[in-house]
């Protein structure tokens, strides 16, 4: 791929992030396509669960630890077929069945409950878990449901205000006004179960959570930075004002929906 300059602090972020979130989806596509992984099959389905405990939870499981591992001690920068063959002959969940041979046989190598040699009990610890009950807060902190809530007051409020400026219709221009200030306030409850998830999944602050979180602040930064123009000037904005909101606007808009692209890239894979 062409790699051209950045020409500003947008282009690198978003370069940042697309590269951040296809990283994931390539050691995927790198276990499938070298174990030839039908789709449909037990493995496919369990997807980014091949080596995180789920595909919306991204510690490691036993078998993607000694990915990790594999990868620290050959000082190896990405997962390649080579690194996956120096882990078959580990038994990365110890239900007695090595790597290689259960990825063969269409089984989980960090899953001791999916299958494994017969007779072998597979890990208490493992089994536990998954007779637990929902925890609460879910370990998401409710911050699926809640994103939603800021991105659509913001678009529906620029659409508003901006019907409301082309018909010069206060009513138009007052709603669009309250959604921008309700998605303001509540972009702060987004942050706050974004955050909340992040302690409760104990995830990391790097990589695509990282650039996600900080899109995701920056926009609610802006957001505010937009009310308090309005506060100040309302409707009566002059033209230069009236152009700075609208490219923080658009802004915003960009930053929102990379911000939501790549919450939805971490929860499903590309
Ligand atoms: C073949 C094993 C494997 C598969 C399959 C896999 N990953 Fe990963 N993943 C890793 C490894 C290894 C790392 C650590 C990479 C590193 O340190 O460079 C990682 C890191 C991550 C991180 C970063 C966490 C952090 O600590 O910064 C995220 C997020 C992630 N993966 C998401 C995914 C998603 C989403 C999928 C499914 C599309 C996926 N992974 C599939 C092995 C895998
Ligand atoms: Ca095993």
């Amino acid at each position: 791929m062409k790699r051209s300059h950045h020409r500003s602090g947008v282009l690198l972020l978003i370069a940042l992030a697309s590269s951040v979130a296809s990283a994931s989806g390539v050691y995927l596509d790198t276990f499938l396509s070298h174990y030839k992984i039908k789709d449909g099959s037990a493995l496919a389905e369990k997807s980014c669960g091949i080596c995180h405990v789920s595909d919306s939870d991204f510690k490691f499981n036993p078998f993607g630890k000694d990915v990790k591992k594999a990868m620290t001690d050959r000082n190896a920068e990405e997962v390649d077929a080579a690194l996956l063959v120096s882990i078959e002959n580990l038994d990365s969940d110890g239900d007695g069945t090595p790597n290689g041979k259960e990825i063969a046989a269409g089984t989980a190598p960090g899953d001791p409950s999916s299958g494994g040699a017969p007779g072998t009990k597979p890990a208490a610890a493992a089994t536990e878990e998954a007779k637990k009950p929902a925890p609460f807060p879910p370990k998401n902190g409710f911050h699926p449901a809640i994103v939603h809530f800021p991105i659509a007051l913001f678009i529906g409020g620029l659409v508003l205000d901006f019907l409301g400026m082309l018909r010069k219709d206060k009513t138009l221009l007052q709603a669009g006004w309250y959604c921008i200030l309700m998605a303001a306030v509540t972009s702060l409850g987004g942050i706050a179960s974004g955050v909340l998830a992040m302690g409760l999944q104990k995830l990391p602050y790097r990589g695509l959570i990282f650039t996600h979180l900080t899109m995701a602040v920056a926009s609610s930064v802006i957001i505010w930075i937009m009310v308090a123009m309005r506060v100040h000037r309302h409707e009566k904005m002059n033209v230069p004002m009236r152009f700075l909101y609208y490219v923080l606007a658009a802004a915003t808009f960009v930053l929102i929906s990379w911000a939501g692209h790549l919450g939805g890239v971490f929860v499903y894979g590309e």
